[in-house]
């Protein structure tokens, strides 16, 4: 059935809500959603968006919801007046939430009450409008207002990620292209409208937003949207044997292993069979340890089924839902995905066994690189996008090898650009100079390590703790720095370049006392 309550958009995303009306969509903090109410309060959203206008015609609009029914509501409210969702992070320290707000050229923000505190202060000093998400949900002026047709092909999300060159970039991605990677995942993963998805994921990222929100509303599924992850809430929820589906990076495995561990073996029990329940549980955003899948399947009779994607491209490689899972892997392409393998030179590999770059093309594919025209065309070679990613196809399955740029690095999951933490540890008084690396960590994936060359009679810099609360006013938590070494110079090769490899042994070998202030 359609929102009969406003005008219809033509956003299939509507047309797919409107037909599971009745069912449960969200389950939150503050109860259980059906899908026809997100549809109601997002076509408020959207009415209070638009005001006079008819169309807000790909405006870019930020947004700061905890996870749960207002964050659909809001999502679903800027794409059904036409504009363009930009997701805000909650713990952002200020300078990151500025530096989305001044990129993106969001004009308004739509949060709660704690966001509102938060972004209060930017909002004030860029001038930009903030709507609280109360007062946007009891929509427009009229009472039966019309909302935009919405065509496929328009913008409808930007997601901020790190890359290679300074601050992050925007990944803008289309409603087809959003369309495109949640029907290739819905179809491989086996979505269905009695799923019922436990959701952890930070939602300013493609895993949390499309591969777990997306794909279960599209489906008719419910999605218990947990404030955050904390392991003894989710063993609690997986526990009751209610989930369906779960997906979390690898740490949450790890973390969630580490918490089975400490529990008694009365609890032990409860908790396996509660998650055994499951129908699937997948990991990704970056490698899993194959220790990890082992261990999580003594534990829960569950093969992870782990994937490999990117938020430019979506979801690209995945283990087959129906078929061997096999650990270290990330499997095959994905409906409508193609995937090849490069040399150095771009050229095609075209047989199985020699590594290369992988290279994806499909309809999931981003649309750009907001307001950043050359390093879009860069990141493609003809229509196939170059992910940086290496890999190898062994025996019919992809494994990840690793990636080509020393200067990206997966903690927790997230992206991290070495040099965005570089150049924001280069404005402290006493680094003259600096190189981060991505160190092996069993818990993080990596663990982002710094290397300071302290500048000649300036400020003392006391240790790891007083350039860690310094950064922290800066970056985002989990850039921040874990270990640090003051080091005389930092190594260089033969061409002149901070030699990363050789620095990267720094922080894997025991640090000597004078060298690394705690
Ligand atoms: C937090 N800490 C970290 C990190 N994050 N330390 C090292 N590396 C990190 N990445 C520190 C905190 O500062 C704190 O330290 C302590 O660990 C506990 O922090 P807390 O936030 O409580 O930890 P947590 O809540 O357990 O967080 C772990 C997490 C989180 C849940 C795994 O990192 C997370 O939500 N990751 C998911 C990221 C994600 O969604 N990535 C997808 C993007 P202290 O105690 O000293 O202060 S990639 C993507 O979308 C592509 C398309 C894809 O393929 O999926
Ligand atoms: P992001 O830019 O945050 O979307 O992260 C995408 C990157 O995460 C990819 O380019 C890979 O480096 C990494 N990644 C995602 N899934 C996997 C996986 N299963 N194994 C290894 N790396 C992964």
């Amino acid at each position: 059935m359609r929102d009969r309550a406003y005008a219809e958009a033509s956003l299939a995303v509507v047309q797919r809500a409107a037909a599971f009306e009745g069912r449960i969509a969200a389950v939150d903090s503050r109860g259980t959603h059906p899908y026809g109410n997100l549809l109601g309060a997002s076509a408020r959203v959207a009415a209070a968006l638009l005001e006079d206008r008819s169309d807000l015609l790909e405006e870019p609009i930020a947004f700061m919801a905890s996870p749960g029914a207002d964050y659909v509501a809001v999502l679903w409210g800027v794409w059904r007046a036409g504009g363009m969702a930009v997701p805000l992070c909650a713990d952002h320290p200020m300078p990151e939430l500025e530096h989305v707000l001044q990129d993106s050229g969001a004009g308004t923000i739509v949060c709660d009450g704690a966001g509102e505190r938060k972004l209060r202060p930017i909002a004030d000093r860029l001038g930009r409008l903030l709507l609280r998400i109360e007062e946007a949900k009891r929509g427009g002026r009229s009472s039966r207002p019309r909302l935009p047709d919405v065509e496929p092909f328009r913008r409808a999300l930007i997601l901020y990620t790190s890359g290679t060159t300074g601050r992050p970039k925007g990944v803008v991605s289309s409603h087809a292209g959003l369309e495109a990677q949640i029907q290739s995942l819905v179809g491989a993963w086996g979505w269905r409208p009695e799923d019922r998805m436990l959701h952890a994921l930070p939602l300013h990222h493609t895993h949390g937003i499309v591969n777990a929100l997306l794909c279960a509303l599209w489906s008719g599924a419910t999605c218990e949207m947990l404030p955050r992850f904390d392991a003894e809430l989710v063993w609690s929820r997986l526990a009751t044997g209610e989930v369906s589906v779960f997906m979390g990076v690898p740490t949450m495995y790890v973390k969630l292993i580490s918490h089975w561990d400490r529990s008694s073996s009365r609890e032990r029990t409860a908790l396996s069979r509660g998650a055994g329940r499951a129908r699937l549980m997948v990991s990704g955003s970056a490698a899993l340890p194959v220790a990890v899948f082992q261990r999580w399947q003594e534990i829960t009779g569950h093969e992870l089924l782990e994937r490999y994607g990117m938020t430019e491209i979506g979801m690209a490689l995945s283990n087959p839902l129906h078929g061997e899972r096999r650990a270290g892997t990330v499997g095959q392409p994905l409906p409508g995905v193609r995937v090849r393998l490069v040399d150095e030179e771009g050229c095609p590999i075209p047989e199985a066994g020699r590594s290369g770059r992988i290279q994806v093309r499909g309809p999931g594919l981003f649309l750009e690189y907001w307001k950043r025209l050359e390093e879009t065309r860069a990141a493609y070679q003809d229509a196939w996008f170059d992910t940086g990613d290496e890999a190898v196809l062994e025996d019919g399955y992809y494994r990840i090898l690793g990636r080509t740029s020393v200067d990206i690095m997966k903690s927790g999951g997230y992206k991290i650009s070495a040099l965005e933490i570089e150049d924001a540890l280069r404005e402290h008084p006493a680094v003259e100079d600096c190189a981060v690396v991505g160190v092996p960590d069993p818990v993080w994936g990596e663990r982002v390590c710094a290397a300071v060359v302290t500048r000649p009679g300036g400020p003392s810099l006391s240790g790891l703790e007083e350039l860690r609360e310094w950064a922290g006013q800066r970056l985002a938590a989990y850039k921040m720095p874990r270990d640090l070494r003051i080091v005389p110079a930092l190594p260089l090769n033969t061409v002149g370049k901070v030699a990363k490899s050789e620095l990267r042994g720094l922080f894997t070998s025991p640090s000597p006392p004078d060298a690394s202030p705690s």
